[in-house]
Formats: C-alpha cells, structure tokens, sequence
C-alpha cells in the first residue's frame, strides 16, 4: 500500500537535499542508481496542487516534446496516488538570476554569449508551436559546462491554431509581462516572449530591471509607458536591440526570427544563432543501446523498441541518463545499486530477465536510523507555520557500502549541500500538506533542541530558533523521539523471495511518514498527534540504545565547512566564524528575519504583514582556502528573486566583515 508517496521515486533515485520550495512543488537533487547521474526532482503534492493540477499537466506534455540543448531535459515522470514527481536534468550553476546578481551584471561580451542561448531555446520552442511565457532570469539554469537551460513550462501555451493565434491569460512575473498582456488583451505569445526577453536582456546588461516599483501597480504603469533609463555603460548597438525588443507595440517589436542575426548577437560571431535542436531523439545511440540490452539480458530490438517509446519511465531515463554520461566523456555503464537492486530493477521496465538478478553486492542495511523531534504540532503550526515545520526530522539512514556516490555529492562539489542527515520533513501549510525525504551524507543524526541565548555557547550541531520577539518561539515540549531500525533481513538466495518491504531502507521509515501523510487527511489534531507520536514512542525503546555518545560526538559538526569561492559567496576580512555567525544573527533579529540556526547555516525566512511566508533563504558561514578568511553562502528557497536580492545586500552591508 502506498503510504508516503515516495516509495516509488526511491525504486530508481536516492534522494538528497531540497534547493528550491515553490508554490506548489519543491526541487531536490538526487541520484539515478542505475546510472549514478545526478538529477533534479521537481516533486508536486496532488492535494496541495488543487486548480494548479492542469499546469503541471502543461509542463509535462511540453517538455516531453521539446528536446533542445538550452532546455532543461525531463528523463522521468512518475505519477502516484498523492505526487507527482518530474526528473530533470542536474544544472549545478544554479540559476542565471545568482549569478547576474553576484557580478552586478555582465560585460556586453558574456551577455551575448548567454543571449544567444536564451534566443536559441525560444526561437526552438516557438518553432514547436509554444510560447513559454514565464521568461526571467530564475527560469534559467546554468550546466556544468555553464551553458544556459530554460526550464519551468507550468505557464507555456501552445494555442491549438498555431502561435499565431491570440492568447487571452494574464500570467508570468510581472516585471517580466509585456504591455498587451497586462492590458488584459488578446495578445501573440510569440510576441511577448520577446518582450520578456528585452528585459532579461536588460537584466543581464544592467543588473536591474527596466521596469521597476516598490508596487505591482507601479511596475504596470511603467510597463505601459515604456519607458526606461539607459545607464552610460550600455554601447549603442545593445541600446538598440533592447529599444526593439521593448517596444510598446507587439507588432513593432523585433520578432525572433529577425534576432538570430541581428548585429549585437553577430559581433564576434560568423553564424547566426543555430536554434535547432542538436539532440534526435529519433537516432538512438549504438552504445546506450549495448549497455542496456546487455544489463537487461535483452535483445538489442526489445531494447530499441522500448526506448522508441518514450513514455518517459525508467528505460526512458536510464537511456537518456547514460547518453548524457556518454557526452561528458564518461563511460556508458549501468550498475546493479547495492542498495535497492531489487525493486530498482524489477518493478516497472517489464522485462522477465531482471527477476533473476542476484544479490550480491547487497548492502548491509541494517543500520537504520529514523530521528524525529516530538512538538505539539497545533502551537508549532500555528505560530511558526509551515516553514519550520519543515525542520521536523523524520529518517536518517546509512548505508554502510552505499558511499560511493554520496562521497561525489558532498558539499565540496556544489555548494549548496548542506545536509548532514537524510530525512523527511512534514511541511504544514494552511490545509496542504507535502511529506519531503531530503538526505545527505553518512550516519549523522541531527539534533533538534531548544535554543540557548548565545549562539557562542551551544554545540553547533544543535537547531536553534530565533523569531522576532513578539513571535515566540512555539516548541512546547522538546524530547527525542527515536524510531527503531529494522532489522537486516536474512539474505534470500532467491529475489522473487525478496519483497520491497524487506529490502528498501526507506521502508523502515514509513511508519513515520505513513502516519504523517495519514494526518492530513484525518483532520483531526487529535487523532494525529496521537498516530505520530504514537508511532515514534513504539520504536523510541528500541533505538535508545544506539544513540551512545560517541555516535553523538560523531555527529556534532562544530566548525564551519570549507567551501570553494562560489559566486553565492561572499568572502569577508574576518577569520572568526563564530563571530561572523554572531554578527549575521544580530543584523537578521534588528531586520526582522526569522532563522533556525543548524550548526554554521541559518535558515531564514521572511513574512508578509498578515503572516505569510513571503521569503525563504539559508546563509552559511563557511571556510574558504584560498585567501583563508570565513565567507557567508547564500542560496535563495522561496520569493521574488529581486526582493530577496535588496534585502541580501541590506543584510550583508549591515554585518561589519
Ligand atoms: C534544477 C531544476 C531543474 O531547479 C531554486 C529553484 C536542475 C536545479 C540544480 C541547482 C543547483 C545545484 C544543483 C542542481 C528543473 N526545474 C527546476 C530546477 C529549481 C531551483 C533552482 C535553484 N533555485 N538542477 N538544479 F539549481
């Protein structure tokens, strides 16, 4: 029976930490076991989604057919009872957005590079007949070879008549939204895509927007003015371009075909933007091929006629998986993954020779570690809400062979891992609920206690929580709960006598997440708090024991990690990281920030005047090497890109570094 909603993405991914919370889905990064590629999990709550289950609807049917080299990739889609879950390809730059602000803006020779891109994905999708709609700089990821990806197609058209046809929906960011949409007209999607392009563009040229306002009535009275400042540093041929792409009039507007050679975008180029898809689906490569039929002890046919199909399952990411491995110089190998071998291989593909699969190579996962803090969940929800909520953690599972890939995710590979503890957070928000796995490294158990006064005098492992003084904080009682580990099953020799239930780590933790999922539904406080907590307090006996102190100590993390120079870095002149911490938990309580410090990282948020979470960022102290002074990462969750960077440099000029 599914009961969390997650059994079926951990069949085929090992999930790792949350980078992004939006409306209505979060973005974790995880592993394909097969492949042991790293991906994006873009994860959607059904119940939460209500009206908003049609977009996603949307998104999935555009990107299944745009394959194009500026494109976020979609592998795999699994549908659930409860979640959607999108894999995407893995982007580790992060969004254009951080990046554009970290340099204040780009030298005219970058943008162009950048621009090209950006034009090469619309001319792409217009071509296919959509019209994306929701362009801004946060909607672009940067790859590991820093090309640009477009992704979120939750608000893309493809009008039945052809992009010809006129559109009527008011949607996008408002900054970005051209004049006859916000006019509520009829309007060319084709048409406004450009425009929002000439104000990315200015982004990126600028480092601001052209059209801006402390209200979104502002914002709109400039848009339809059209009118906008040009800073001196911009040359006169990229004032031009932007003049044609902001014009006021769709029809004067510059259209994308007249882009893909326009003089700016040819300066020290000899080819004109090449926008057609670089991928053919159609040729599928011989070696992907190989390796799969070989894996799958299968035809080379059987093989090609699955992956023909393109139903954006396993086989479909498993070959599209090991041809991006294959583009990066890397050789096309499929593994057995130790920990869920069996059900990653048996459950969906079909094919009768993976029953057969051994069992070697099977880890020991025994060790399995569920931790969960006790609060009452009425006064938590209700004064801290949704976001700390969140902090609640509800697994922690080690596996002890299992290492191979996580040592590759660890935090000296991107900066944005922070992890410690693999876990799954109930996140309350009005009457939607999400239940979320986040993991990371090793067999660290994270605490969750009270917070002392000073940050200089607590173990640095241990969660603390700061709100502005007239919002207190809400945890009532504070105990460790602790869920029992199951215990390793004696090896089967054969896998058809292996069921999921005792193979699966994440199996062991559903008691936990089941009753969580559980609750939502019920309704009643009660009778929820009674179902978690009773389950917790059954496994709390068992497990006591294993959390002697030195598997405490082991845990604690009380210095500050190294991180390369990142550009969500900001390095300072001090060498003392408790006192930089010191400094940025002074500056955020005079700014009214909320945090939860976790060691060396603050998870902050923000709130509107009637209480609602309008901004979620973390900001780490961490090392640097090279010059060896303390820095403070900074990676934005949730809000307005722009909002949260004013409010960044209010907060970073106001720390004395
Ligand atoms: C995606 C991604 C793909 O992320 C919060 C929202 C792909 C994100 C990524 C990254 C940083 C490091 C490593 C990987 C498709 N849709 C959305 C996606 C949205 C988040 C971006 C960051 N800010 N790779 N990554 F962003």
């Amino acid at each position: 029976m599914a009961v969390s909603g997650y059994e079926e993405i951990l069949k085929y991914y090992e999930l790792h930490e949350t980078i992004g919370t939006g409306g209505f889905a979060k973005v974790k990064l995880a592993r394909h076991l097969l492949t042991g590629e790293k991906v994006a999990i873009k994860i959607m709550d059904k119940l939460a989604l209500g009206d908003d289950l049609p977009r996603v609807k949307i998104e999935i049917d555009a990107m299944k057919n745009l394959s194009h080299q500026h494109i976020c990739q979609l592998y795999h889609v699994i549908e659930t009872s409860k979640k959607i879950f999108m894999v995407l390809e893995y982007c580790p730059g992060g969004e254009l957005f951080d990046y554009i602000v970290s340099k204040d803006r780009l030298s005219e020779e970058e943008a162009r590079v950048f621009f090209r891109q950006i034009v090469s994905a619309i001319a792409y999708v217009h071509s296919q007949g959509y019209a994306h709609r929701d362009l801004k700089p946060e909607n672009l990821l940067i790859d590991e070879e820093h090309n640009l990806k477009l992704i979120d197609f939750g608000l893309c058209a493809k009008p039945k008549g052809g992009l010809d046809y006129h559109l009527n929906t008011c949607c996008g960011s408002p900054a970005y939204a051209a004049p006859e949409l916000i006019q509520g007209k009829a309007y060319i999607g084709s048409e406004a895509d450009i425009w929002s392009m000439g104000v990315l563009l200015y982004a990126l040229l600028c480092g601001f927007l052209p059209f801006d306002d402390d209200n979104v009535m502002g914002v709109y009275r400039k848009i339809m003015r059209g009118k906008y400042s040009i800073p001196k540093w911009l040359s006169p041929s990229s004032t031009l371009l932007l003049n044609q792409m902001l014009q006021v009039d769709p029809k004067k507007r510059i259209t994308v075909k007249h882009l893909l050679s326009h003089p700016w975008l040819m300066q020290g180029y000899s080819d004109a933007v090449l926008w057609q898809s670089k991928y053919a689906l159609a040729h599928l490569d011989e070696d992907c091929v190989t390796e799969l039929s070989v894996f799958h002890k299968q035809s080379r046919e059987t093989i090609l006629e699955l992956i023909s199909e393109w139903k954006y399952d396993q086989m479909s990411a498993t070959y599209l998986l090991l041809q991006s491995q294959k583009a990066r110089g890397k050789r096309v190998c499929l593994k057995v993954p130790c920990q869920t071998a069996h059900a990653s291989t048996t459950q969906s593909s079909g094919l009768e020779s993976e029953k057969t699969m051994t069992h070697e190579g099977m880890p020991d996962c025994s060790e399995v570690l569920c931790v969960f803090e006790s609060v009452d969940f009425s006064d938590a929800a209700s004064l801290l809400q949704e976001s700390l909520l969140e902090e609640f953690i509800l697994h922690t599972y080690r596996t002890k062979q299992n290492s191979r890939h996580d040592a590759q995710l660890d935090d000296t590979e991107f900066t944005l891992s922070t992890a410690v503890t693999r876990k799954v957070a109930s996140k309350k928000q009005e009457n939607k609920e999400n239940v979320d796995t986040e993991s990371g490294l090793g067999n660290e158990i994270l605490f969750v206690l009270p917070a002392p006064e000073t940050p200089f005098t607590t173990n640095k492992n241990e969660m603390q929580v700061h709100t502005i003084p007239y919002q207190a904080p809400a945890f009532k009682e504070k105990q460790f709960t602790r869920v029992t580990p199951v215990k390793k099953p004696t090896k089967p020799t054969n896998t058809d006598e292996l069921t999921a239930a005792e193979v699966l780590p994440e199996r062991r933790c559903y008691s936990v997440e089941s009753d969580l999922d559980q609750a939502h539904v019920d309704g009643s406080q009660k009778k929820r708090k009674a179902k978690i907590f009773g389950s917790l307090e059954r496994g709390l006996d068992k497990v006591i024991t294993m959390l002697t102190p030195s598997k405490k100590r082991r845990s604690t993390r009380d210095h500050p990690r190294t991180l390369k120079a990142h550009y969500n870095v900001t390095t300072t002149q001090l060498l003392n990281p408790d006192q930089l911490l010191n400094e940025i938990m002074t500056v955020l309580s005079k700014k009214n920030v909320e945090y939860v410090q976790k060691g060396y990282t603050l998870k902050c948020q923000t709130r509107s005047d009637f209480g609602k979470v309008t901004m979620k960022f973390e900001l780490e102290v961490c090392q640097l090497s090279k010059p060896e002074v303390v820095g403070i990462r900074r990676q934005r969750l949730k809000g307005d890109a722009w909002v949260y960077k004013r409010l960044m440099e209010d907060i970073l000029s106001s720390c004395d570094m």
